[in-house]
């Protein structure tokens, strides 16, 4: 459980990470070995993989590139059961706590346990909660199940704790991938006030100053990828900014 136990651990620190998320349809071997090089250097913790739709099978392919240039971890972020890899380092094992769909809460994950189970992949049960991003995602689309709607903290708080409750060892907020609209830091600090386990944070981040918001909102992995798929998104600045936590104050 090295993922795991590492996640918790950084927690406990009060030490925030940043994770860049990377959809194996829409990277090639050239952009994904800059963006290695780029996450390397910036001290990226994690690379997420995943994507809404599986248009190639790209997946143990990108990977097997990391797993040669580098030792950040790779955790499938998936948004179909089949984007499985042995190769990845651990699986969010997502369920969509915010919606009610039963397939996403449930039947996906009965359809994929004997692959899951014989991948050999850690497996972190994940309390998914998609939030109104104030644009349609691929997520909400996808999910068919309606998100939780950006102003209704107290809704987003009531799932969580019920995640947490429900043995989910990991909460991941997540307004979809290109939302125009982020997740309101009083959310966030809602939320992370009220449960003990690590709590995710993406969809729409662009900027450093957002994403050491978010962090101080109480975040503890903050996800990027949209915005630097597009080369919006400086990695170094914002690696810097959600490292630059916990300030220490002098005694
Ligand atoms: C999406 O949380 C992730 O599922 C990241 O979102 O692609 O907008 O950074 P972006």
């Amino acid at each position: 459980n090295a993922i795991y136990t590492s996640l918790t651990a950084q927690k406990q620190a009060g030490r925030k990470s940043f994770a860049v998320l990377i959809d194996p349809d829409k990277t090639n071997p050239a952009a994904l070995e800059k963006l290695i090089g780029q996450s390397v250097d910036a001290g990226v913790d994690y690379f997420f993989m995943g994507g809404s739709l599986v248009l190639t099978d790209n997946l143990d392919e990108c990977i097997l590139q990391i797993k040669r240039s580098c030792d950040i971890p790779v955790v499938l972020f998936p948004g179909h059961p089949s984007q499985l890899s042995r190769h990845a380092d651990a699986l969010l094992y997502l369920s969509l706590i915010s919606g009610r769909n039963a397939d996403l809460l449930i039947g996906q994950h009965v359809i994929s346990a004997p692959a899951v189970r014989q991948s050999g992949v850690e497996v972190i049960a994940t309390g998914y909660m998609v939030i109104d991003g104030g644009t349609p995602t691929a997520v909400s689309y996808m999910s068919n199940a309606a998100p939780i709607p950006a102003n209704k903290d107290d809704i987003a708080l009531c799932t969580a704790m019920a995640g947490e409750m429900l043995g989910k060892r990991v909460i991941y907020m997540d307004a979809g991938s290109g939302a125009r609209q982020t997740i309101s830091e009083s959310m966030i600090a809602r939320v992370a006030a009220h449960i003990s386990v690590p709590l995710i944070v993406g969809g729409g981040i662009k900027d450093p100053e957002k994403a050491y918001r978010n962090c101080k909102a109480g975040a503890d992995v903050i996800v990027v990828g949209n915005a630097i798929e597009k080369g919006e998104a400086p990695v170094r600045e914002i690696a810097a900014a959600v490292h630059s936590l916990p300030v220490s104050t002098p005694a």
